[in-house]
This record gives structure tokens, C-alpha cells and sequence, in this order.
């Protein structure tokens, strides 16, 4: 008799503005589903550790500068050296969470204002997608949706690029275009209204995840390709 393989985890990403509550909510998820016994672990995008990851680190924090198509390679590039990782911890059986992904990649860039010069036009969404296109899709999209007004309610942005309202109403704008995009991507999409406590959002965050357990057993055992 054989033994039937492991079943695949699931790979969740979680996405949303900043200060929409993302790690306290992938810190007390990935506390759960191992006290689930849900083998289960958690990659966070950027992933600042690595030499590529320390590039986009100082970009981030100004130490450096450069073109915006160069670091949105940079952050892709920092998910393509993460993948085999992750395929094979999803075969192993573990679920993976991602604090960001691809779609912080996607609207992050997309929203950048246009330089006058050298580069007039913002970077469409479609340039912005092509050099994540083969990575590994996950199963559902969990999109913690704050409210201007709630956001405004929370501390203080950071000094990282990118904080700053007028970029912030541009991404939110932008992720909502993402999640209308079309049929087939929607149903990847999970949003939770992200301005209850901690404790309501944890709630709707968990059954976004059931949800992605219950895809993945009914699945055919492979992981998806963006
Ligand atoms: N960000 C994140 C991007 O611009 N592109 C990407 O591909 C990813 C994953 O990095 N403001 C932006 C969004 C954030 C910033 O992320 C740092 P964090 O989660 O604050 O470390
Ligand atoms: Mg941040």
C-alpha cells in the first residue's frame, strides 16, 4: 500500500494600504493556524534580507536612488529568488502567508507621479504586471480595506518613501481597479473590512482563509501560475 502524498498548503497573500493592520494580522493568522495544527509560515515581501533585498531597503529609506522601472524590477525580482522556496514549502505541506505581493507591486509602482523628463508617463499596470507573470498564484487574496477616514485615525505614516497621502489615495484607487480587473482574478479576492478591532477583522481574516483551505483540497494538488 502506498501512503496518499502530503496535501499542498495553501498560499495566502494579504494585501492593503499601509497601516491597514497587515502584520498584526499575519503575526496573530500564522498563531493560529499553528495552534490549528496547520503547518504554516509566513514571507513577507520586500524581503529585506536578501543582497537585492538590501537594495530596495535603501531605496526605501532614500539611502539611494533610482529609476522607478529599476527598483520595480528589483521588487519582482526579489519574489522570483524567493519561489522555488515557496513551491517547495507548499509541497510540503505547509501554507504560506505573504504579508504583500505581487499587487503591492503592481499599484505601489503604478502610482508613482510621472518625472517630467525623463519618463512622462506613470507605469502602466499591464508593464507593471509582466515581470511577475509565472510566479506562483495564491490561492486567495485577502484584501484588508480601510477606509480613508479610518486610515486617518491610525498613527502617523513612517519616513519611507511611498507614505504619503496623495501616493496612498493613488494605490487605493488602484487596487480597486486590480480587484475589478475581471471575472476570473475576482474570485481570487477576499476583502475584509479592515476598520473593526483587531479582533472582528482577525474573524473575517480566518474565514478568508478556510476559504483558501477548502480551494485547495478541491483542487487538483498544483499551485496556480500568475
Ligand atoms: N512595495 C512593496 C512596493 O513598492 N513594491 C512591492 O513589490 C512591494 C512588495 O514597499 N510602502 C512597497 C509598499 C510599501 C513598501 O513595504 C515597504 P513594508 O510592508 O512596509 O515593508
Ligand atoms: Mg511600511
Amino acid at each position: 500500500m502506498t501512503t496518499p502524498p502530503t496535501p499542498r498548503g495553501a498560499l495566502i497573500a494579504i494585501e492593503g494600504l499601509d497601516r491597514a493592520g497587515k502584520s498584526t494580522q499575519c503575526d496573530l493568522l500564522l498563531n493560529r493556524l499553528i495552534s490549528s495544527g496547520i503547518p504554516a509560515k509566513l514571507q513577507k515581501f520586500p524581503d529585506r534580507s536578501t543582497p537585492i533585498g538590501h537594495m530596495i531597503n535603501s531605496y526605501l529609506t532614500s539611502t539611494s536612488n533610482l529609476d522607478d522601472q529599476a527598483i520595480h524590477l528589483l521588487f519582482s525580482a526579489n519574489r522570483w529568488e524567493a519561489k522555488d522556496s515557496i513551491l517547495s514549502t507548499l509541497n510540503s505541506g505547509t501554507t504560506i502567508l505573504l504579508d504583500r505581493y505581487i499587487y503591492s507591486g503592481i499599484v505601489f509602482s503604478a502610482a508613482k507621479p510621472p518625472v517630467p523628463v525623463e519618463n512622462p508617463k506613470p507605469l502602466s499596470v499591464s508593464w507593471c504586471k509582466a515581470p511577475d507573470v509565472g510566479l506562483p498564484r495564491p490561492d486567495i487574496i485577502i484584501f484588508l480595506n480601510i477606509s480613508q477616514e479610518d486610515a486617518e485615525k491610525r498613527a502617523g505614516f513612517g519616513d519611507e518613501r511611498y507614505e504619503k497621502k496623495e501616493m496612498q489615495e493613488k494605490v487605493r484607487k488602484l487596487f480597486e481597479e486590480l480587484r475589478g480587473e475581471d471575472s476570473n482574478d475576482k474570485e481570487d479576492w477576499w476583502v475584509v473590512n479592515a476598520g473593526g478591532t483587531v479582533e472582528e477583522v482577525a474573524e473575517e481574516v480566518w474565514r478568508g482563509v478556510l476559504e483558501a483551505l477548502k480551494r485547495v483540497k478541491e483542487g487538483n494538488g498544483e499551485v496556480r501560475s500568475i
